[in-house]
């Protein structure tokens, strides 16, 4: 088994912390404390923690707008990613983001961005800086199977391959991109496929296994930071919630999410250490009440923070006279 007690409890934790933060998120917006939009991540967390668990705390990291499990699993306080979404100052981008902005520079966290595929080319910058410094780091760069529908996706990805720059792209294909199943909008269904246009090296993974996850990206992450150039992931997930807050789901039936959540990560995970004598039943429920007062903690924050002053209405952000 390629994985030790330790690591193996702290990626249950940090599952199980996005799933319930999300939670907590979902019923806030429900009663109108949180607005705008609400982009959930469940189903789909052992991507970001099985690639947080393999990547080094200063490769960077390029989102899109599903973006709290990322901060969450690279270790930010939760109360700062609540705070956030509830609009206060103490959020991690000052209140001024929501959910699609989570960004913490200091953490290498470059943020998430709401332009389908507009922030590839920026990834690929930012890898470019990083082989023009000769920085050791890989740039890691998260999206759906949707953008790679978009012309940012080749374009970007081109420049990386001749470049030969540190980047790894991993693609979340989660099936649908908001009501559209992949097949209806891509002539290619095996979304890593497309990387050979681009003679980049590629993989298709179980996105719901977080220990393949982790493997992949350390195989791949490592290979690109040994000036391998870029690489791509396909990690296969599903969506358990509709794309944002308010989707009626009329493109998929019950039956097919029910189905779906038989392959819930978090599940499987709890199966491997139960089933492997890893962890027993009360291991898990200590781990369990821990997430609880964590979240219970950062709504408490998000709810007691001021929210932004209006002198600050104008910092920070880019104001074109
Ligand atoms: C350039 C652009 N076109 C359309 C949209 C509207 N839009 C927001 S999310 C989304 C679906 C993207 O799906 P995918 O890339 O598969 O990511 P997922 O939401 O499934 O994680 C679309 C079309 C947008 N934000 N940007």
């Amino acid at each position: 088994m390629n994985v030790a007690r330790t690591e193996a409890l702290d990626l249950h934790r940090k599952m199980g912390l996005i799933r319930r933060f999300e939670e907590r998120a979902e019923e806030a917006y429900g009663q109108g404390k949180i607005g705008g939009f609400l982009h959930l991540y469940i189903g789909e967390e052992a991507i970001a923690v099985g690639a947080m668990a393999a990547l080094k705390p200063d490769d960077d990291v390029v989102t899109h707008y599903r973006d709290h499990g990322y901060v969450l699993a690279r270790g930010i306080d939760p109360g700062l990613v609540m705070a956030e979404l509830y609009g206060k100052a103490t959020g991690i981008s000052k209140g001024k983001g929501g959910s699609m902005h989570m960004a913490a520079v200091d953490r290498h966290l470059w943020g998430g961005y709401a332009i389908v595929g507009g922030h590839i080319p920026l990834a690929v910058g930012l890898a470019l800086a990083n082989q023009y410094r000769n920085l050791p780091r890989v740039v890691t760069c998260f999206f759906g199977e949707g953008a790679t529908n978009i012309g940012t996706f080749y374009s970007g990805l081109n420049m990386a391959a001749v470049w030969k720059v540190p980047l790894l792209a991993i693609v979340e294909n989660n099936r649908y991109g908001m009501g559209t199943a992949v097949e209806r909008a891509s002539a290619v269904s095996d979304i890593y496929k497309k990387a050979a246009c681009l003679n980049i090296p590629s993989v298709q993974i179980d996105g719901n296994d977080v220990l393949a996850v982790r493997d992949a990206v350390r195989e791949m992450a490592d290979k690109a930071r040994a000036g391998g150039g870029p690489r791509l992931i396909e990690a296969k997930t599903y969506r358990f919630r509709g794309h944002s807050m308010g989707d009626p789901q009329r493109y998929r039936t019950k039956d097919e999410v029910e189905e779906a959540k038989a392959r819930d990560p978090i599940l499987l995970w709890r199966n491997f250490l139960l089933g492997n004598r890893i962890a027993e039943e009360a291991d898990l429920r200590k781990i369990s009440d821990g997430i609880e007062a964590e979240i219970e903690t950062a709504v408490r924050f998000a709810e007691n923070s001021p929210p932004p002053d209006p002198s600050e209405l104008c910092a920070n952000v880019l104001v074109a006279e």
